[in-house]
């Protein structure tokens, strides 16, 4: 596999007529102390290399075919986890690497998810983890494997709650999008005419997650910059990032508050918002008298958008599962084909949606 690995990632770096020079050099260059090479492999390797073009292009060629990468999701039904394993699948049949798609709702089914992919052979694998703070414990169960690790959505913690650095990291630019929910809310309750006084904020939260904390601040610090008056902030803490869990959360706050007629809602996600607006719905608050804005643009948003008349849920910032999906299985491919290390942090931007311009915006996203 190894000896594949730098054949491969020499075939990568050199397109011109291979001779005995080059191929020394490469092999001394950046192989020797990369990969840890004892000097018999180092000279079968050459001899390899040298062999001729025709035996290692079908070396190489079988070896897209050996590389096996899981995506571990920590919630498999919700779309926006769907929509990512959908563009992490463009990315392995381009390639022609194997995607293992494993759902790990809790720390005892992520462990052993990595085990088994260990066990099957795979080289790497990315992770939204149920629970950030695991963070060392996978990195050690990953190194255990022999797996290389990438992160997604959800970044790894250390013990004293920091984000662990060294695991590249694709997630949201939270605090932005946050802000760009509280915008769009702002703007709909002056389009509303409504007077802030007398409206009600449902913070649907799920602190124990630095990206919901950054997420929800950023809304909330928009609509208090607008005049949005903190006492009329009411926290829904939701026990999962689903919708059950947030509905239940808000029917709490909304019966408490009863002599609040009008509302609006925050959350991490979709999910979160739309547990609110349901909320609103079991206690019989009109969809005209709810703003929710939600995180995310995947079905869970769409359906909704799709119903005949309005509901209560009003808007969402739609992220890239494609960025998500296909650009961080892409990156791992790289980093096992080519040692191409990823880079540490990317964030990714996210853009208001509606019901009447969703379907452009997704369009404009490529994730239609
Ligand atoms: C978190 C949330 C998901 C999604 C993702 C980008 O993992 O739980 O719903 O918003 O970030």
């Amino acid at each position: 596999m190894r000896i594949l690995n730098i054949i491969h990632s020499y075939f990568n770096h050199h397109t011109k007529a291979i001779d005995q020079y080059d191929v020394s050099s490469y092999i001394n260059d950046h192989c020797r102390e990369q990969f840890d090479l004892g000097r018999e492999t180092m000279r079968f390797l050459k001899a390899a290399i040298l062999a001729g073009t025709v035996a290692v292009f079908a070396a190489t060629s079988a070896f897209a075919a050996d590389v096996k990468i899981g995506f571990i999701v920590k919630q498999p039904e919700e779309p926006w986890f769907q929509d990512e394993w959908k563009f992490a699948e463009v990315a392995a049949k381009e390639k022609g690497f194997t995607l293992v798609k494993i759902g790990a709702e809790d720390g005892e089914k992520l462990q052993s998810a990595i085990d088994n992919l260990g066990a099957q052979g795979a080289q790497g694998f990315i992770v939204c983890t149920p629970d950030v703070k695991l963070g060392p414990g996978i990195v050690a169960k990953a190194a255990a494997n022999d797996l290389k690790i990438m992160t997604v959505d959800d970044r790894l913690v250390n013990a004293d709650g920091s984000p662990i650095e060294d695991v590249p990291h694709m997630g949201i630019s939270a605090t932005k999008i946050g802000e760009a929910v509280g915008q769009t809310i702002v703007d709909e309750i002056k389009k509303r005419g409504w007077n802030m006084s007398e409206v009600g904020a449902v913070r649907v939260s799920y602190d124990q997650l630095p990206t919901a904390v950054d997420r929800i601040d950023g809304a909330l610090s928009v609509l208090k910059a607008n005049g949005f008056p903190q006492a009329n902030i009411f926290d829904a803490p939701q026990a999962k990032t689903d919708t059950e869990a947030a509905l239940n959360a808000s029917t709490v706050v909304l019966n408490k508050n009863a002599n609040i007629k009008k509302w609006i809602a925050v959350g991490l996600n979709d999910e979160a918002v739309l547990g609110a607006v349901r909320a609103t719905e079991t206690v019989g608050i009109p969809a005209d008298s709810m703003i929710g804005v939600g995180i995310g643009g995947a079905d869970s948003a769409i359906n909704e958008f799709k119903k005949p008349t309005a509901t209560g849920f009003f808007g969402t910032i739609i992220i890239s599962p494609k960025r998500h999906g296909y650009e961080t299985a892409l990156n791992m491919y790289n980093w096992i084909a080519d040692g191409k290390a990823p880079e540490k942090l990317i964030l990714t931007a996210g853009q208001v949606a509606l019901r009447d311009n969703y379907e452009t915006v997704r369009k404009e996203l490529g994730i239609e």
